[in-house]
């Protein structure tokens, strides 16, 4: 049945004199008017282009038990011209950053929420990586040895924010927000699944790109299955960093990456009926039917430019595998085979795949980003009790590979003296128990890339694929997942990587247009600057039929 769910109301449009009297007010804001009494308002000034009220205010300020000093920062922007809508944009990393409130569409979107009417807001989740950085202490995750900072991260910060949002906007305009979304990109992707689980009644629409909804496992498990593969290879190639590790960033060339792209475009470009340099069907593209192919490129003697060696092939094979126990169970997932691990030598958009993994080739030490990234996340804040590591010289790294596959999940799921809730509870997005999302008519958008090196497609698959089961084949009525064949991580890659799926969503929560596709475009960094396709909910694929150019989307149908 169709239904409009929204009352269509003209949008507010306050005269400038009002705009910045009404702005200056909220420095004052009468505290019974927020839901939580320990909020600030810092500073509330008018600003331009377009017109609007910026308010920056901290929630809870205190010291914790690792006498740093924490507060939920978050940064507020009110339109003049406001459209009746409030936008909350996730962070990323391991947040510490206020973050701009201008409202990132995602999907590389030359507009923002802001421009298009929205209240938005932004935060840093409870922590401030320029105060809350100690680099013999983990860096900035050094907040993980606080336990209401990890709260904060997990989901308190996002809890707190949005009622105060809520209630500043509801002060400043006189009315409501009429309709809520949240949009984030990998942890903010994690923090807008979280948000249709943990806090169903908040939001109407959520997109959720390249989301880290099993962020612990990803990091302890998959970077440390990454680091490992990865580190047999440059043993075997016996290249070292100087603090004596396994030199990451030497294992692959680019152009050694590339040809490992063009072993799997081999094997399935065609495996969707049109060799066009995507693999659309990509579930078909398994490491059977890839495997001839990467042998066809080992070499068979010493190593050229035009092959890989038998330890590179076994390391790419071993890491796409997935991290598994000494037993061969699977601990996180195993990663899509697809062709955007490499692309072009030496060309920025095409490093999306390597940064992660390995790092660029020509660093002068290990650098990529599971070993920074991920090893201090672990560390600090995924595990329980926390474990000091200095974030420099050998550190990061020798961390990730003292990581124990067996032994070291129990610290997953640990509690420990004040640090009451486990790692794994306090960060948890992937429960498939959505009832309560789905009855007061959420909707959710998911989009992955396929090619994405820090969380698996494959266990997004495999999470729609537990929802749809526990929504008796029906879980599309409410949440849709689209494929972005060859993308990295939230954008880059030989790939269609520019879309407006907030639009989609947007017209899915507001008129009940359900989206079947989402129209995309690849950049001019592309193999194909300007070519269009569609982006298919799954488990539908994109299919050419068969007539009309091949750059061109409407040529292409969801099947
Ligand atoms: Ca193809």
């Amino acid at each position: 049945m169709m239904h409009t769910r929204f009352l269509l109301v003209a949008a507010i449009l306050i005269p400038p004199a009002a705009l910045a009297q009404n702005c200056a007010a909220l420095t004052s804001v009468d505290a019974k008017l927020l839901p939580n009494p320990s909020t600030t308002i810092d500073s509330a000034t008018t600003n331009a282009q377009p017109g609007h009220c910026e308010v920056l205010g901290k929630i809870n300020e205190r010291t914790g038990i690792n006498s740093q000093h924490y507060a939920i920062r978050f940064h507020l922007r009110l339109p003049a011209a406001w459209n009746g809508g409030f936008f909350f944009e996730g962070g990323g990393g391991s947040n510490g950053n206020l973050g701009n409130a201008l409202g990132n569409l995602q999907g590389q979107q030359p507009s923002n929420a802001l421009s298009l009417g929205y209240a938005v807001v932004s935060q840093d989740s409870g922590h401030d990586n320029a105060t809350n950085n100690d680099p013999e202490r983990n860096g900035n995750a050094t907040f993980g040895f606080d336990p209401q900072a990890r709260r904060d991260l997990g989901y308190n910060s996002y809890d707190q924010v949005t009622q105060a949002a809520k209630a500043l906007i509801r002060v400043y305009y006189g009315r409501p927000a009429s309709r809520s979304y949240f949009v984030g990109c990998s942890e903010g992707g994690r923090e807008a699944m979280m948000m249709s689980q943990r806090f169903p009644d908040y939001f109407d629409g959520i997109l959720a790109c390249a989301p880290g909804f099993k962020l612990p496992k990803a990091a302890l498990f998959g970077h440390a299955w990454d680091a490992r593969s990865l580190g047999e290879a440059a043993k075997a190639a016996g290249v070292y960093d100087r603090f004596g590790q396994p030199f990451l960033n030497k294992t692959f060339t680019d152009e050694d990456l590339d040809l490992a792209s063009q072993a799997v475009l081999a094997a399935c470009d065609a495996l969707d009926g049109l060799a066009d340099g995507v693999v659309d069907n990509f579930p078909a593209c398994t490491a059977a039917v890839v495997a001839p192919q990467l042998a066809a490129i080992t070499c068979k003697g010493a190593k050229r430019t035009t092959c890989l060696t038998a330890a590179q092939v076994a390391a790419i094979r071993k890491l796409y595998g997935g991290a598994k126990s000494s037993q061969g169970e699977a601990l996180y997932a195993d990663w899509a085979w697809d062709r955007g691990l490499g692309g072009k030598a030496g060309d920025s958009y095409y490093q999306g795949w390597r940064v992660w993994k390995m790092g660029p080739f020509d660093a002068a030490g290990n650098s990529a980003i599971i070993a920074a990234l991920g090893s201090s996340s672990v560390s600090a804040v995924f595990t329980t009790p926390p474990t000091p590591v200095p974030m420099n010289g050998a550190g990061p790294l020798a961390f990730l590979n003292s990581i124990d596959l067996d032994r070291d999940a129990a610290k997953l799921y640990a509690t420990s003296g004040e640090f009451t809730e486990s790692a794994w509870d306090f960060m948890l997005a992937s429960s498939t128990d959505l009832s309560k999302f789905k009855a007061r008519h959420g909707k959710l958008v998911i989009v992955h890339g396929v090619s994405d090196p820090v969380f698996s497609i494959n266990d997004t698959i495999s999470w729609w694929n537990d929802v749809n089961r526990l929504n008796n084949g029906n879980a599309a009525e409410f949440v849709r997942m689209f494929a972005v064949p060859g993308m990295n991580h939230c954008s880059g890659g030989p790939a269609t990587d520019r879309y407006d799926a907030f639009a989609a969503l947007v017209a899915w929560t507001e008129k009940n247009t359900a989206p079947v596709k989402i129209v995309a475009t690849a950049g001019a960094a592309s193999p194909w600057p300007g070519r269009t396709r569609p982006l298919c909910a799954y488990p539908q694929q994109a299919r050419y039929t068969g007539s009309g150019s091949i750059e061109d989307a409407a040529n292409f149908a969801c099947q």
